[in-house]
């Protein structure tokens, strides 16, 4: 007898943490682009309730996305990551170079800080939000190498001391095709927030002072380092983009995200950004010249 299997979405092999994606159209899809509704708060309020997440191609103009990238690479460069000899703003790592963070190449950067606190984003924040909008100071930039990408995660167990009504905007510098391994969301999963209420309520900086042995912090705040079974668990599919500069994708701090492996020696840049209203409370790890981030003096004990 003949089997019915579904077409794949794609023909390329696609891991993420080393585990193979499934492809078929039940488990794999593209991102929607909501750029036709860009200037329509309410449609894009009802995409973002719907789907937990808004991808808006072309949001920014290429060019500045593009100089951000350059002075990035230039920025980068001093570290002595990229290999010699080849165009720096095609940002081709070393052999053996899988960087995956930055914790200052972003900081005093004009150029960034056009990109991501520049008028585009201060004018969608603030129709998508009905008011005055601020931002987190810090800017968590990826400098993602050949390797595993990011574990399943939500952003609320890292910045969830303010509003929850706080949105990441994931923003690429450069082209980011699927085998350089972008963003990617799984479908409706915010609408599943009650199955992992314990993880939401959950706080990567509080550790447990009453259980001995557990006084280390709790968790490194990913949900699971298999996507596969994950999607398995929750169905919906892995959706995600061949994203290009100038793109944006922002989404609710519920919304379960991860990334797709990087199978090139080309870098993957990006930064990852959030925005709230400014009469709600913020998350004062966050905020100021030198947030304290993850550090020592955010950590919190508690009975657990
Ligand atoms: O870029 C990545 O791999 C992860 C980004 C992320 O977790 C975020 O934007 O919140
Ligand atoms: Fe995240």
């Amino acid at each position: 007898m003949k089997t019915l299997t579904s077409a794949p979405v794609t023909n390329r092999t696609l891991r993420s943490l080393g585990h193979e994606l499934e492809v078929d159209e039940h488990s794999f899809g593209w991102l929607e682009d909501s750029s036709s509704v860009r200037n329509d708060p309410a449609a894009l309020q009802k995409r973002m309730d719907e789907n937990g997440y808004l991808y808006i191609k072309g949001f920014f103009p290429r060019e500045v996305v593009l100089e951000a990238r350059k002075v990035l690479v230039e920025t980068l460069a001093k570290d002595g990551i990229f290999e010699e000899g080849k165009p720096l703003i095609d940002g081709i790592l070393k052999e053996g170079v899988h960087p995956k963070f930055h914790t200052t190449a972003w900081k005093n950067q004009p150029a960034i800080n056009r990109v991501v606190f520049g008028p585009e984003v201060h004018q969608f924040y603030s129709a998508f939000l009905g008011g005055t909008i601020r931002h987190f100071d810090y800017i968590w930039l990826r400098t993602m190498g050949c390797g595993h990408g990011t574990p399943p995660h939500c952003d609320i167990v890292y910045m969830g001391r303010g509003t929850h009504r706080l949105y990441t905007a994931w923003i690429p510098y450069g082209e980011v095709p699927l085998e350089v391994g972008g963003l990617m969301i799984l479908e409706k999963s915010h609408l599943q927030a009650d199955r992992i209420r314990n993880y939401l309520n959950s706080d990567v900086d509080t550790s447990c002072t009453n259980i001995p042995g557990r006084d280390g912090w709790k968790h490194g705040g990913q949900l699971t380092n298999n996507p596969v079974s994950l999607r398995q668990k929750f169905g919906g599919r892995w959706l995600t983009s061949e994203f290009q500069p100038g793109d944006l994708l922002t989404f609710r701090m519920d919304t379960i995200h991860g990334s797709i492996d990087n199978t090139t020696q080309r870098i993957r840049l990006s930064t990852d950004t959030r925005y709230q209203r400014s009469d709600e409370p913020v998350d004062e790890r966050w905020v100021g010249e030198n947030p304290i981030g993850h550090g020592p003096d955010a950590k919190l004990g508690r009975i657990c």
